[in-house]
This record gives structure tokens, C-alpha cells and sequence, in this order.
């Protein structure tokens, strides 16, 4: 599916700026279009992927130039000041290959968290597609930064159609700081993301999978209630059995003889499916959460078609199923001819018990 991304705030245009980086190393492209918006026109500066000419500097009145600094009322002024500037800027990416808009934004400081409800607002004026928000949660046990998280995340439930979280407490190395990981960290965002969002966007018939996800079990599973966490897992299968061929002849025998491929053993390709999954399912999501607490998921299988085996995808749809007790599990896949390696995108939607949210709630109200 093809989105419109738009970074607010530090972390936001960082975060971009790595999500640009991530489509640019893929075969085809999900970023349709991308921007960055920020009180603080030195960050903007700093950005390295994000065009010139999409960095947007507003509230330079009310900020006198360098960000909030924390300051979430100030962030506030700043957009309701400068709302219809800010949504002009943004209108010209949104063109009619565009599926979904995503704001994203570190929840903790005064810009992301003062203006991305803000900014939903202004949008969801005009357009009807879908509009999704990546919100960074701080590590710490800070009164302050949990207070403006909260407060963002309430004022982005009325909004937006979907809030997907990432949480820095349980990414960051212990004695870490948010700055020295911060590239590790938006990494591991725009990967995942990456795998969603690239899904679906297939180029090319012959690369068409047994059952792809298109954008609109994408937009079905991610719902409006609760909140939205993504798992990954990922392994080398490049030495054990990829064909590895590009040919014309290579490609047609790994699309019509897939599942009977004499180059890769068939028990083990499907060992490797379920391991993927299981470690995609069990391993660190982007925010913690008590999975059945989950009212729908999907998981997007991207690999060699060789060892996308339609059974173990099929098994494994199950077993999620299964997992969650939810029968609201959707499954596709995502062939990559010349990839050497097996990927599992898992997304959790509709998730209302995560442990850190209520942590932040409590420091939060304790401030209060
Ligand atoms: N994952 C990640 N988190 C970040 C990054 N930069 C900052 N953060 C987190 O996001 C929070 C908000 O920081 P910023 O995005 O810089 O703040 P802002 O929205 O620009 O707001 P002000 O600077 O206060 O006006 C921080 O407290 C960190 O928790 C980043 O590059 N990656
Ligand atoms: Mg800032």
C-alpha cells in the first residue's frame, strides 16, 4: 500500500528520514510521498533523506526558533496558530495513488505531542482515506514526558483511524540514551513498517504470490480501538536452497513450481515458516501488550517463493488465530525472487492491555 508519511516534531522527521532510507533499499516502493514538520528549523536542518523542499518550519513565533522544549501548550499554540500552513504544505502529497496518510511523531516533547492530534484534525477535514499515527513512547520514568504522551494519545483517539506505538523503554540498551540509539531504534521502526506497508506492492505479475495482502485487509485489520503493535522476525535462507537464479526461466519455474521446488526441502522450508512466526509472535513487539488483548492481526510471510510454502502460511494463519482466540487473522505473502532471506511481519490490532501504557498513565496522574 502506498502512504503519505509526514514527521512532526525531533523524533518525527528522524523517524522519515529512516523510513525513506528503508524504501529506497526495497524492490518497490511504499513511500508515495514524505515531509517533515517542526518548530525547530535546526532539527529540520539536520534531517538527511527528506527532501529540502518538504521541511516545513512552523510556531517560530511562539518558539522563537529552536522546539518547545517540552513545552506541550506551547507545541499547541504553535500549530493552532499555523494549522492552515502547515495542512497546505502537506496537501500536495496527498495525490490519488495515496492510501492512508501516517503522522509520526515522538509523544514525549512539545511538538510531536502538542500538534500531531492537530494535524489529524486538519486533514481529516478534506481527505476520506485512512490516517494513522506512529507514536514514539519515552523510556524513563520522567513525570513530565508521560504527561504529554498521555495527553497526545488521548487528544489522537477521536482523530485518526489507527495509533500504532513504539515503545523507546523496551528498545533502548540499558545505559543507553534515545540519542546514541536513535538511528538503531528508527531503524527497527522503518523496518518494520517497511514490511507492512511494502506488502501488496508487488511489482510486476510475475512476482504476484499465492494470496498477497493488499491494502485493504491492511486498512480492515487496523482498527480504531485500542492501539496497533507490530512483531518481526527475519532468517538467512540463501545458503540452504534458494535457487538464486534471475533468469526468465528461473523466475517462471519459481512462480509456477513453487511448492514443489526440487531446491528447497519442503519440511524444511516449512520449519522455517513456523519458526519465523513464532519469533515474530513471541519476540519483542514495538510495544508490549498482553496478546489477547487483540481483536484482529495479520501477518505478512516475504521471501524467496520457494520457501513461502501456501500450507505452513496457512498452518500459521492458524495457529495466530488460535493464539488470539480471534478468528479475525488475515494472512498474505510477499514473494522476493532474488531475497535471501525469510521475514515475518505480525501486526496486533485493536490491543488495549499494554503494561507500559499503564505506567505512563500512573506517572501521569501521580504529576497531576
Ligand atoms: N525512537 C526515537 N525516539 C526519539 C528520537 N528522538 C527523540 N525521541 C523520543 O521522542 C521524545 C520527544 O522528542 P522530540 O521528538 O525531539 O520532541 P519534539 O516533538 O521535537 O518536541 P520539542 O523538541 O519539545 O519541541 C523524546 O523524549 C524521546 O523519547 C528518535 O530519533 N528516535
Ligand atoms: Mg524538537
Amino acid at each position: 500500500m502506498r502512504v503519505a508519511t509526514v514527521g512532526i516534531g525531533g523524533a518525527g522527521g528522524r523517524l522519515v528520514d529512516s523510513m525513506w532510507l528503508d524504501d529506497e533499499q526495497r524492490d518497490t516502493t511504499y513511500l508515495g510521498a514524505a515531509c517533515a514538520v517542526d518548530t525547530d528549523a535546526e532539527a529540520l536542518a539536520e534531517l538527511t533523506a527528506v527532501p529540502d523542499d518538504q521541511r516545513h518550519a512552523f510556531g517560530q513565533f511562539e518558539t522563537n526558533g529552536p522546539g518547545t522544549d517540552g513545552d506541550r501548550a506551547m507545541g499547541i499554540a504553535a500549530i493552532e496558530d499555523e494549522q492552515l500552513e502547515v495542512r497546505r504544505a502537506i496537501d500536495p502529497l496527498i495525490t490519488s495513488d495515496i492510501d492512508a496518510i501516517v503522522l509520526v511523531s515522538g509523544l514525549a516533547g512539545g511538538t510531536g505531542s502538542g500538534a500531531t492530534a492537530h494535524i489529524a484534525d486538519a486533514l481529516r477535514e478534506i481527505y476520506t482515506i485512512p490516517i494513522y499515527c506512529v507514536s514514539v513512547l519515552p523510556a524513563g520514568s520522567d513525570a513530565d514526558t508521560a504527561t504529554n504522551t498521555i495527553k497526545a494519545l488521548r487528544a489522537l483517539k477521536t482523530p485518526v483511524d489507527g495509533r500504532i506505538l513504539f515503545d523507546n523503554e523496551i528498545w533502548l540498551g540499558s545505559g543507553q540514551t534515545v540519542e546514541e540509539a536513535s538511528e538503531t531504534l528508527n531503524e527497527t521502526v522503518a523496518t518494520r513498517l517497511g514490511t507492512l506497508f511494502s506488502a501488496g506492492e508487488v511489482a510486476g505479475s510475475e512476482l504476484v504470490g499465492e494470496s498477497v495482502v493488499d491494502a485493504s485487509e491492511i486498512i480492515a485489520t487496523i482498527s480504531d480501538s485500542g492501539f496497533v503493535t507490530l512483531g518481526y522476525a527475519s532468517q538467512d535462507v540463501h545458503a540452504d536452497g534458494n535457487t538464486g537464479g534471475d533468469s526468465v526461466i528461473d523466475r517462471v519455474r519459481e512462480r509456477f513450481f513453487a511448492d514443489s521446488s526440487d531446491d528447497v526441502d519442503e519440511i524444511e522450508a516449512y520449519d522455517a515458516v513456523e519458526t519465523t512466526l513464532r519469533r515474530s509472535v513471541r519476540g519483542k513487539l514495538t510495544a508490549d501488550c498482553a496478546l489477547d488483548s487483540a481483536d484482529r492481526a495479520l501477518t505478512v510471510f516475504a521471501g524467496p517463493p520457494a520457501w513461502l510454502l501456501r500450507d505452513a502460511v496457512t498452518d500459521g494463519r492458524k495457529w495466530l488465530a488460535d493464539e488470539l482466540q480471534s478468528p479475525e487473522v488475515r494472512s498474505g505473502d510477499m514473494p522476493m525472487p532474488d531475497g535471501s532471506r525469510l521475514s515475518v511481519l505480525v501486526l496486533f490490532s485493536g490491543v488495549t492491555e499494554l503494561p507500559r501504557l499503564t505506567e505512563l498513565e500512573r506517572l501521569a496522574e501521580e504529576a497531576a
